[in-house]
């Protein structure tokens, strides 16, 4: 475990949970935070929760995250609690400290996070069926339409221009500069495809900043290993990882959908030849998306399939910058790990620009 055990049982000791810690084991899934399970028994039943060190490298004030996830939680809470009995499946359910804080800050001013741990639930880093892809378009639609009456402003914008892809081009540029350990002699056509499509890549921001893109509330991380299914991939029950719940384009959240969701290799496939973007799970993904989102103007609904190339641009962009500036922002395994995944979004891009006739149906 990265943090000592004993500074861990002392920060999760401070969090408002009754009972005995009985158990605690690291996870590794998510490329920001740092996450823990631990069980604990009380009056004769366990219950697990989790436990995560909010990165504060990524996130400058991570008390505002807490604030937003609060807020949204509640909001989502207050709605799924008139129609079902499950709502702890169906929405994160935060711990307070013992104070009533929504963070405790350690002795090194870290910052962290409970959360009732949702057991029995799946996820999956790639869709298997055009079923479990309606599914799942059909969960990110609920989400959003569960917030559709949120006021926005009541929310912090908890990394300022996240998907702005000229300030998402400028950081590129500037990691050219760092070039940690003459990294750009490795990078070529990486980059030279990137430049060729910077002008492209403008649209879904630009048509936000200029007001042709109406600004909603968004989860701006919706890859599909953040929703929860049922063990036997039935039904999407609930979206987690709610750290960057902010104002935006609904376009992020189409778009990343559909990056992780069409895919048929992983993020960071070594052997490019298994990414590629499925025509079908596409189709299936959008229509299950649609049947619940039911807001959307004409020109929203005319970019859905320009979302899955702009937002597989941005992760391409920003694994590549990461890669440039020596790794600080993602969590690697392996030396060329951003490398690799900058290469398979720009392997998934091509595939849709080679499919993108077909692919176009999927709105229709
Ligand atoms: C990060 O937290 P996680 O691992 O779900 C990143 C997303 C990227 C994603 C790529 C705050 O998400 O923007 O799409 O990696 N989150 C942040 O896998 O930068
Ligand atoms: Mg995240």
């Amino acid at each position: 475990m990265q943090n000592s055990e004993t500074k861990l049982r002392q920060v999760i000791a401070d969090f408002n949970i009754p009972g005995t810690l009985t158990a605690l084991k690291a996870n590794r899934e998510g490329h920001i935070n740092t996450t823990y399970i631990s069980t604990f028994a009380s009056d004769g039943s366990i219950r697990k929760y989790t436990h995560q060190r909010i990165n504060s490298y990524v996130f400058k004030h991570p008390l505002e995250v807490m604030e937003n996830i609060s807020l949204v939680t509640g909001h989502i809470r207050s709605k799924l609690l008139g129609s079902c009995s499950d709502v702890d499946l169906r929405c994160l359910r935060i711990v307070k400290t013992r104070s009533g804080s929504l963070v405790h800050i350690d002795d090194e001013g870290g910052y962290w996070r409970t959360y009732h741990y949702i057991d029995h639930v799946k996820t999956f880093s790639t869709i298997k069926d055009t079923e479990q892809a309606f599914l799942l378009g059909k969960a990110i639609g609920n989400f959003q339409l569960q917030l559709a009456d949120f006021e926005g402003n009541r929310l912090h914008e908890t990394i300022p221009h996240f998907h702005d892809m000229g300030l998402r081009y400028r950081q590129l540029e500037e990691a050219m500069e760092v070039n940690h350990q003459n990294r750009l002699e490795r990078v070529g056509p990486e980059l030279a495809f990137l430049l060729e499509n910077k002008e492209r890549g403008l649209v879904l921001w630009d048509g936000m900043a200029k007001g042709k893109v109406p600004t909603r509330v968004t989860h701006n991380d919706t890859k599909i290993n953040n929703v929860l299914f049922t063990p036997d991939g039935k039904e999407a029950l609930c979206i987690i990882d709610l750290d960057t719940v902010m104002p935006g384009t609904i376009l992020f959240d189409t778009g990343d959908m559909i990056r992780t969701a069409t895919t048929t290799g992983e993020e960071d496939a070594l052997d490019l030849s298994t990414i590629g973007c499925d025509v079908d799970l596409h189709r299936s993904l959008i229509q299950g998306y649609l049947s619940k989102a039911d807001f959307l103007t004409p020109l929203e609904r005319s970019l859905i399939v320009e979302s899955g190339r702009n937002i597989t641009q941005i992760m391409a962009v920003r694994f590549l910058t990461d890669y440039l500036n020596g790794d600080r922002y993602y969590s690697i395994e392996r030396e060329q790990h951003n490398l690799d995944r900058a290469r398979t979004q720009i392997r998934l891009m091509q595939d849709m620009d080679s499919k993108w006739e077909l692919l176009s149906r999927s709105v229709e």
